[in-house]
């Protein structure tokens, strides 16, 4: 599957368009919804219907427990929260920019704070600076099966699962000294402006 679906514009397209598992083949007009001035005047010819394929087994069952928030916590972690805002045509984290001392492992609780009714799905990655475009480029071309990520790009550093509304992931990573950029991979999501720094010093 590859959803390159042609931008368009639909009257009323409502936040299920940003959704993880639903019409996936609106990404491109999602990431059109979110950035009208980019879009406006363009018209595609991609207005399938959203193909349902059953139950996501990410979606129930262990895969939405946070298993990482209950793992032991080793000496000289450090524990750090990041979650989105809220609303379902909000795409930013609750905080954009975090400083840690170097030599840490680092706790991270990553909480989608969305409605789980508005099924928009967010992650966290971590990602080497001025590496940002590639990685975001490379998670949309991963596709949904994916989880919008392609976890085998070397410029990236440390990742949550994408994650729907109301759950959280809690990951332990360490990074060596730098500035680093987080994102979300969700096609559309990053050009919103989901995205904050992170300094390792
Ligand atoms: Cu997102």
């Amino acid at each position: 599957m590859t959803p390159v679906p042609s931008p368009e514009i639909v009257p009323g397209v409502t936040p299920r368009s940003l959704t993880r598992r639903r019409l996936v083949g609106l990404v491109g007009l999602a990431a059109c919804s979110i950035l009208l001035p980019a879009c406006s005047g363009a018209a595609g010819s991609n207005g399938a219907a959203p193909t349902s394929t059953g139950p996501d087994p990410d979606e129930r069952g262990t895969a939405t427990v946070d298993t990482g928030a209950s793992a032991p916590v080793p000496a000289g972690t450090v524990l750090v929260q990041v979650g989105t805002a809220s609303g379902s045509k909000e795409f930013a984290y609750d905080k954009v920019s975090l400083v840690e001392p170097a030599g840490s492992k680092i706790r991270l609780k990553f909480s989608n704070h969305t409605d789980s009714k508005d099924e928009v799905g967010h992650n966290w990655v971590l990602v080497k600076s001025g590496q940002e475009s590639g990685v975001v480029t490379g998670g949309k071309a991963a596709g949904d099966d994916k989880d919008w990520l392609n976890v085998d790009d070397p410029a990236i550093v440390a990742h949550t699962r994408l994650i729907e509304g109301g759950q959280s992931n809690t990951i332990t990573f360490t990074a060596p000294p730098g500035s680093y950029t987080y994102l979300c991979t969700f096609p559309g999501h990053y050009a919103a402006g989901e995205k904050g720094t992170l300094v390792i010093k």
